[in-house]
């Protein structure tokens, strides 16, 4: 029998995507990160991916995937781009500035980009997206990372001036800001494992990075309520859902725990009483046997071989409930370049989502990643997540199926399934 799952009155729904990732000709730590990086990354393909990731994407043997360069040209087609969105039935956008391109040398605001920017917004509007606005998605410009980047004492005073600035000049036609964006990726990637720039290794900088993270984050709060007190403001938050292998396992419980609070947990505690709403960006279930996590081969996987598992969601959600705070999905979605997983995938998420509002959670809104197939960091090209594939080569844009069955859900509001 068919079921229809309505959504509260004033849902958003919509895309993200992020600067670096989409715009083209973008200069900041990343840019330079994968000139000198990127014929390494090509060789290192061989041992990283499986050999059926391997025969589908050779394109991982090149250099030049490692490379953004011109992206998805989004910087110069973003109008074009926003007519796709509005035409699948979206009525929100996350996208982010470039902090690179605002202030590209320290204290030197740029203008012209300021005005790129709010035609950015202006276009959204003029298409009945409302747009949430992140400041800083992973990219730093060059001037910072010579002075060393998010570790350094001062990163919270550099990140205020150029919120500062950003806000007295678009504040009054932005009322959704992210501050920033997944600060525990880049302390799990960039310092932990050190696969991403700066490539350190070192716990107790991680540690320090919480604490600069949370300071940016709150100094951008209380600035852009400074300007706005009707504003909302909040941080985008990586979620992991978690999973004890053995139930009954007291060293299996412990280290969800663990995983719970250093992935999850603690930059919501550090920025307590400062957010108007908490975000949701869910891709990853972790299994745990102690004394490691588990990869169990039987699960359904997107071409980067992360488990699909839509429950988990339901779960971090619960587990929001006791902030009292708006909720938004802010990212959610998968690599799948033949687009035979991506309509169950957001089905299914969605369904678990509404049950959790049905059992009183005020979620708000959802974002699937990404509005368009865009370069996915130290992996570059070839993971496929967008609603719209793109061609890297001509820049031509081709709808997927799935983001029509997408758009069916925004226009009407409801989710119908069998
Ligand atoms: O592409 C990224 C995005 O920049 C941040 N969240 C996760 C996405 C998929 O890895």
């Amino acid at each position: 029998m068919l079921k229809k799952l309505q959504f509260p009155k004033g849902f958003l729904w919509g895309s993200a995507t992020s600067a670096h990732q989409v715009e083209g000709g973008t200069r900041n730590n990343w840019s330079q990160w994968e000139q000198m990086n990127a014929t390494r990354l090509s060789q290192e393909a061989k041992t990283k991916w499986k050999f059926w990731q391997q025969e589908k994407f050779p394109e991982m043997f090149e250099p030049k995937n490692y490379i953004s360069g011109l992206a998805c040209d989004h910087y110069n087609r973003f109008e074009a781009d926003f007519d796709i969105a509005k035409e699948l039935g979206h009525n929100a956008h996350r996208f982010s500035i470039e902090w690179s391109r605002i202030e590209p040398e320290e204290g030197k605001f740029d203008e012209k980009e300021i005005e790129h920017y709010r035609k950015v917004i202006v276009a959204l509007r003029e298409r009945g997206l409302e747009p949430f606005v992140t400041l800083w998605h992973w990219t730093n410009p060059i001037w910072l990372e010579e002075k060393g980047g998010c570790e350094c004492e001062e990163f919270a005073g550099h990140f205020s001036k150029y919120v500062g600035h950003v806000v007295k000049k678009l504040g009054k036609d932005v009322r959704f800001w992210i501050t920033l964006n997944e600060p525990t990726s880049v302390i799990a990637s960039a310092y932990m494992s050190g696969v991403w720039p700066p490539q350190k290794q070192s716990y107790f900088v991680s540690w320090k990075l919480y604490s600069n993270f949370a300071k940016a984050h709150i100094a951008a709060y209380e600035i852009i309520h400074e300007f706005d007190d009707d504003a909302q403001v909040g941080f985008a938050n990586i979620l992991h859902s978690f999973e004890a292998y053995d139930k009954k396992s007291l060293l299996d419980k412990l280290m969800i725990k663990i995983g719970r609070y250093i992935a999850n947990n603690r930059m919501l505690n550090l920025t307590k009483g400062y957010n108007d709403f908490l975000t949701v960006q869910y891709y990853f279930h972790n299994r745990f046997k102690f004394p490691r996590k588990l990869h169990l081969s039987d699960k359904v996987e997107s071409d980067l071989g992360w488990e699909i598992f839509p429950e988990g969601i339901y779960h971090i959600l619960k587990r929001l409930k006791k902030y009292n705070l708006p909720i938004y999905v802010t990212e959610n979605g998968l690599a799948d370049a033949s687009d035979e997983k991506r309509t169950a995938f957001i089905q299914d998420h969605l369904l678990w989502i509404h049950r959790s509002i049905n059992e009183g959670t005020d979620v708000r809104g959802y974002f699937y990643w990404s509005l368009l197939d865009n370069f996915e960091w130290d992996k570059g090209f070839w993971p496929r997540f967008g609603l719209v594939a793109v061609d890297f080569k001509t820049q031509e844009r081709k709808i997927r199926p799935s983001s029509l069955e997408y758009a069916k859900i925004c226009k009407g509001n409801v989710l119908e399934i069998d």
